[in-house]
């Protein structure tokens, strides 16, 4: 179907195309550096596994240098409509240099920023909390020994640091997510001084002001991980309490709750009480499991509630799942554009008629509406999109995903 015809038919229906299509282009997605190379970093000295997250595959291709990962973002990007953003874990540095976690700086990351600069996109920051000794039991800032709180503690502040620098450097508040995977495999009896602790670790962490304008505090709760399967310290109530107290953002992953709760009935009971949330969009399979997100019930109604509540001026959008089975930039690209398509389903939403219907209790004409709506031809409103974008679309897309991977499956 032609541009102009789908223009028409959501025009019946009181939608206009172009409006849509306007407002989609601003929506930046902050796309996840750790999909590239299956969360490994780039620490030569003090790097380990663990933290309960794993990729899974041994698909060829893993980026294991930045200049690679950076390699695979620009064709990431490059297949992807509009401008996005980079989010990176602190284990990324990029230096030839072996800080430990408590002594990096922002020098170690300089040339993501210079990177950043050139591609037109802004960056966001991650401490790395896990895969290091000293995270070892699963314990951080909440860890029994100070010795080993105070070392999170520094690599925290220190994150907060390079993350403001990065905000001030590229003129874009860098939002700072915090995880730790802080937990207990068996069943506590102290889960009050754990949860304690945690919290005034994360004070000393965050007693520095920042300017809003450079860098952005956000804390994401979990339900369990690998490892940690009886207690999570910092769980969702712990972390939605924390984050109206102190002001911080609240990070919701879509993997860390229960897998029949629904993440999109939480924005607006969330958004009453939070100023800004962050999310990380995922797919959880039976667990939180990372899958490449598709454009599946649970992220059409994630974008409808950001758009129906007026939402997406005080979210931020980051995605976070790996798989190592498929070709990593495939699954940037396809996960990225997921995201964007279900904007943009919401966005193409006859959203006033449908509120009239429910607050006038006509749930019948509401359904029809939704399942009607089904049929209209968004296919050819993204067409369009990603013609207007250069980007490619359908076989042309696998053509050039195909040739990509290509020249990456060399790398072992
Ligand atoms: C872990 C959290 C966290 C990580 C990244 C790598 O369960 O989801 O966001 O995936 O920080
Ligand atoms: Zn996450």
């Amino acid at each position: 179907m032609s541009y102009e015809s789908a223009k028409a038919a959501f025009a019946d229906w009181g939608v206009d195309t172009e409006t849509a299509l306007e407002r989609l282009k601003t929506i930046p997605i902050s796309m996840h550096c750790w999909q590239g190379d299956d969360v490994v970093g780039f620490e030569q000295a003090t790097g380990t596994s663990g933290g309960g997250i794993q990729a899974t595959g041994n698909h060829p291709g893993r980026a294991r240098t930045p200049d690679e990962l950076r390699a695979d973002l620009e064709f990431a990007y490059s297949m992807i409509p509009g401008k996005h953003r980079l989010n990176l874990h602190a284990m990324y540095l990029d230096t030839d240099a072996t800080p430990d976690r408590d002594e990096i700086e922002y020098q170690h990351f300089a040339p993501w920023v210079d990177w950043a600069k050139e591609q037109g996109i802004k960056l966001d920051f991650n401490p790395t909390f896990f895969a290091h000794a000293k995270a070892d039991d699963n314990l951080t800032l909440s860890h029994p020994e100070a010795g080993i709180r105070d070392f999170w503690i520094e690599h925290g502040k220190r994150c907060r640091d390079i993350a403001a620098h990065m905000g001030k450097a590229l003129g874009s508040p860098c939002v700072n997510n915090i995880w730790v995977p802080d937990g207990y495999k068996d069943t506590p009896i102290d889960r009050m001084s754990a949860r304690s602790r945690l919290e005034v670790s994360l004070d000393a962490m965050m007693a520095k002001t920042h300017d809003r304008t450079e860098m952005l505090d956000a804390v994401e709760s979990k339900l369990f991980g690998i490892g940690v399967e009886a207690c999570t310290v910092g769980s969702h109530e712990f972390y939605l309490g924390y984050a109206i107290r102190k002001g911080t953002l609240l990070c919701l992953d879509m993997g860390h709750f229960h897998p029949t709760e629904n993440i999109a009935d939480k924005l607006s009971a969330v958004a009453l009480s939070v100023d800004e949330i962050l999310l990380h969009v995922s797919r959880p399979m039976r667990w939180d499991s990372d899958h490449v997100i598709l454009l599946n019930d649970d992220i059409l109604q994630m974008a409808q509630e950001l758009v129906s509540a007026e939402l997406l001026w005080r979210t931020h959008i980051g995605l976070d799942f790996f798989d190592a089975t498929i070709s990593r930039t495939a699954a940037w690209v396809i996960g990225t554009r997921n995201m964007q398509k279900a904007l943009l389903r919401a966005l193409l939403m006859p959203l006033d008629q449908l509120k009239t219907a429910e607050d006038q209790l006509d749930f019948t004409t509401r359904l029809t509406l939704t399942e009607e709506f089904k049929d209209l031809p968004f296919g050819a409103v993204w067409s369009e999109f990603s013609a207007r974008e250069n980007v490619p679309n359908g076989r042309a897309l696998i053509t050039e995903l195909d040739r990509y991977q290509a020249t990456v499956s060399g790398r072992n």
